[in-house]
């Protein structure tokens, strides 16, 4: 009988994957990453997202955990709370869901009982599908009522929020966004729901790290529960956490588990501590401050060339631009410009009037290509790029651009996307 190989070459074990796995990493390496929700995590993260604590059942918490053997997952997963908490001047931290939808659903189930009335933004204005969309979890077991923009200023109303909260008396009212260019004012959202009585969710999974850096205000000391994600402009490994009072410490806890999770990802877990140790080093504050200056700078270009950027402009991570005078769709739009390297995503612009599957905005953000190490003077010739791919007239077109890009990516040979195994034993 042979034994089943446990060390050594993934090129020799399976081949077939070790290809696909060199393919998307000279993807990243040779294109453009223009997604606002997306970063590229440090070595050292992925290093502990695929350590040996994948092997481990830890269902519990540190110190109370189901299963026998957890002494180091035990410290690794107590790490990360503190970490998490210090990071961010919380009371207490969860940071055991897989996800942002779960820490959603999570920080519900503590808040809330089924069929309960939430406000939050409209998803198609910035929201998230876990918001209340009709068709998620969330849209099926509460009854979500809707915030948006403005037309004129495409901003929060903060004013129409309050009547609305008025109007339908929530007990829960949800901040935050995963399209919204604009600081978020969380103090005035804590005084609309003082106003009704309602408790204050803050899902900052898209700023998360822009909070950590310190050039977002945080929503910590204004709400009573915060979730976000860890892979967006936090940089670290894909996956949730919640931060709370301690009031509501018990609840968020059972919520997750058992309430919705069963054994936690330790690895996950682990690696998770590993970025809020990155992002309490005082170099990350400046990583987080170029992120907002290159948004600004590469939003700026794009509107000198012609581009109609939603709002006017941004102070965050991202900004949206309205492809309508271009005469293309987003969807037209992504796909150009992924022939010419860059890759981002289409996006409904306020009062869009087409659907989501073409949409007629595109989401630009700045944490991936500030991580490569693009600064402010990159950002005239990325709009540059863009611009040309987005009126380039065909393939041809499409193709020199990709090769420009390629050109200027060489400048940038991102050691993040350094690989954990030498080549011979990929
Ligand atoms: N998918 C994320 C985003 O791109 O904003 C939100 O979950």
């Amino acid at each position: 009988m042979t034994a089943v190989r446990s060390d050594g070459a993934l090129a020799q074990i399976d081949p077939e994957l070790a290809s696909i796995l060199a393919d998307e990493e000279e993807r990243q390496r040779s294109s453009l990453a223009l997604i606002a929700s997306e970063n590229y995590a440090s070595v050292a993260v992925r290093q502990v997202s695929g350590s040996i604590f994948t092997n481990k059942y830890a269902e519990g918490y540190p110190g109370k955990r189901y299963y026998a053997g957890n002494q180091w997952v035990d410290s690794a997963e107590a790490l990360a709370i503190e970490r998490a908490k210090r990071l961010f001047s919380a009371e207490h931290a969860n940071v055991q869901p897989h996800a942002g939808s779960q820490a959603n659903m999570a920080a519900y189930f503590a808040t809330l009982n089924i069929g309960d009335t939430v406000l939050a933004m409209e998803l198609a204005q910035g929201g998230h599908l876990t918001h209340g969309a009709s068709f998620n979890f969330s849209g099926k077991l509460y009854r979500f009522v809707h915030y948006g923009v403005r037309r004129d200023t495409e901003v929060l109303d903060y004013d129409e929020i309050e009547a609305i909260a008025r109007r339908e008396k929530p007990k829960l009212i949800v901040a935050g966004a995963t399209a919204y260019p604009r600081i978020i004012d969380f103090e005035r959202f804590r005084a609309i729901a003082d106003t009704v009585g309602a408790r204050l969710m803050v899902d900052m999974a898209h700023i998360a790290g822009l909070v950590a850096g310190g050039v977002h205000p945080s929503p910590v000391p204004h709400a009573d529960v915060v979730t976000f994600t860890t892979h967006k402009t936090l940089r670290g490994p894909r996956g949730g956490a919640i931060l709370c009072r301690q009031e509501l410490a018990r609840k968020v806890d059972s919520a997750v588990f058992p309430g919705l999770q069963g054994g936690p990802l330790e690895h996950a877990v682990a690696a998770k501590a590993v970025a809020f140790h990155e992002a309490l080093q005082p170099e990350y504050r400046v990583y987080q401050r170029q992120v907002v200056s290159n948004c600004q700078a590469l939003a700026a270009h794009m509107g000198r060339l012609g581009a109609r950027i939603v709002s006017g402009g941004t102070d965050n991570h991202l900004f949206l631009l309205d492809l309508t005078p271009l005469g293309l769709d987003g969807q037209q739009a992504s796909d150009k410009a992924e022939l010419a390297g860059l890759i981002l995503n289409k996006n409904l612009i306020p009062f869009d009037p087409l659907p989501p599957t073409r949409a007629s905005g595109l989401r630009v953000g700045t944490a991936c290509v500030t991580t490569r190490g693009l600064g402010e003077s990159d950002m005239a010739q990325v709009g540059e790029f863009l611009f040309r791919a987005l009126v380039a007239p065909d393939e041809e077109a499409l193709l020199a651009i990709r090769a420009d890009v390629r050109a200027m990516l060489d400048d940038f040979p991102a050691p993040f996307l350094t690989p954990l195994m030498p080549a011979e034993a990929r």
